[in-house]
């Protein structure tokens, strides 16, 4: 079984989901620890109620970045990660982390990457008058939302959604993406192969797996 840490700086929505997918069996790994860079998330408290270890490291403890990162990497390995996950995870990490953990760290960001890298996608996406919006799971690499895409998941934007109607929609989608991306990585199927993702042995297009390019017009 693998042992999964999670990082989040929030509400933990989605960890709640990884959480499940453990406890039920659908993803053979278990949540050994979640870490949150703010004391407040609710996530900490979701991570309490499964078992799982609940610690906060704030930056706000560390004279830098780069020595922030290097106390994160200690803590994660003390419990021997085999997979490291950001759920919701606002901090920009540091070349050297991306590096240590390069293979093993799997990212979740609100928009049909490559459209909408960075913060505020839904509301972008909307002020684009985007009919088509959605979510991806990529490798973590040293370019921000830059690292290969394992799998996307698409919804509609309606001419007269409000925010929070959009970011529900796209929630929904991650609570269904994220896990199976983490189920197929404990089984061995899935790798990082430079800024290629590879499900078992073969290359998966830019948009992920069942998204032909071509088809794949926005
Ligand atoms: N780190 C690297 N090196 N590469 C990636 O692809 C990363 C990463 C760290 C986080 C998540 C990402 C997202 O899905 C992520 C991907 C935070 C920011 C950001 O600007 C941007 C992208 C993501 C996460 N953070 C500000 C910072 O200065 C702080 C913002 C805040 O605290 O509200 O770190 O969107
Ligand atoms: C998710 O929608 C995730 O895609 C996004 O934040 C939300 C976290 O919700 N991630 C980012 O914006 C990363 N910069 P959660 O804490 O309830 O899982």
């Amino acid at each position: 079984m693998k042992s999964i840490v999670v990082l989040i700086s929030g509400n933990g929505s989605n960890l709640q989901a990884i959480l499940d997918a453990c406890e039920s069996g659908f993803i053979d790994g278990s949540v050994r620890a979640v870490i949150s860079n703010k004391a407040d998330a609710f996530g900490l408290e979701r991570a309490k109620e499964a078992g799982s270890e609940a610690c906060c490291l704030s930056h706000k403890d560390f004279p830098s970045r780069e020595a922030y990162d290097q106390a994160l990497q200690k803590l994660i390995e003390s419990y021997q990660a085999d997979l490291v996950v950001l759920a919701g995870f606002m901090r920009i990490l540091t070349p050297e982390f991306v590096q240590h953990f390069s293979g093993k760290l799997l990212n979740i960001h609100p928009s049909l990457l490559p459209k909408y890298q960075g913060l505020h996608t839904h509301q972008r996406a909307m002020e684009a008058g985007d009919s088509i919006h959605g979510c991806s799971v990529h490798f973590v690499t040293e370019e921000l939302d830059g690292g290969p895409v394992v799998l996307q998941a698409r919804v509609p934007i309606f001419p007269e959604d409000e925010l929070a109607a959009v970011t529900e929609r796209v929630h929904e989608q991650e609570y269904r993406i994220y896990p199976l991306v983490i189920r197929w990585f404990c089984q061995g199927r899935l790798q990082q192969q430079g800024n290629q993702a590879l499900l078992d042995n073969e290359p998966l297009s830019e948009h992920g797996y069942a998204n032909d390019d071509d088809e794949y017009d926005l």
